[in-house]
């Protein structure tokens, strides 16, 4: 989608500080991070949100982007949580699928970084 900033930093229109990329997917460091580690995984292609009709490749892509991105900001040792916000009663800012991934730092067991 040509307005679509997450579409623009996958395809290199606008370059941001990635992590791991394939030709499916990619990961760069979220722009406001809510924890030590904060990367985001976003498909090439734009789809919405998971409530959306994904291939399975992309799905798996991002499940191996996640592993990916756990080794290489060595977090897949201590832990890290992965989500995903979809729709409005979700806060969904930024309308292109992506999963947030965030660790380094214990998380505690409240989902929400505010109810910590
Ligand atoms: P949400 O749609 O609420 O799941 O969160 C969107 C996230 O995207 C939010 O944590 C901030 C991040 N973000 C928004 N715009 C940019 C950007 O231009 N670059 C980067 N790296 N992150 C962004």
């Amino acid at each position: 989608m040509s307005d679509c900033i997450f579409c623009k930093i996958a395809n290199h229109e606008i370059e941001s500080e990635y992590v791991y990329e394939d030709d499916l997917v990619c990961a760069f460091r979220d722009a406001s991070p809510e924890a030590p580690v904060h990367v985001l995984v976003v498909p090439k292609a734009h789809y919405v949100n998971l409530a959306d009709d994904i291939p399975a490749e992309v799905l798996v892509a991002m499940a191996h982007a996640v592993r990916e991105v756990a080794k290489r900001t060595g977090i897949d040792k201590t832990g890290f949580r992965v989500v995903s916000n979809a729709g409005k009663d979700a806060d969904q800012v930024v309308q292109h699928l992506h999963v947030h991934v965030l660790g380094g730092e214990f998380l505690g067991s409240a989902i929400l970084p505010e109810q910590r």
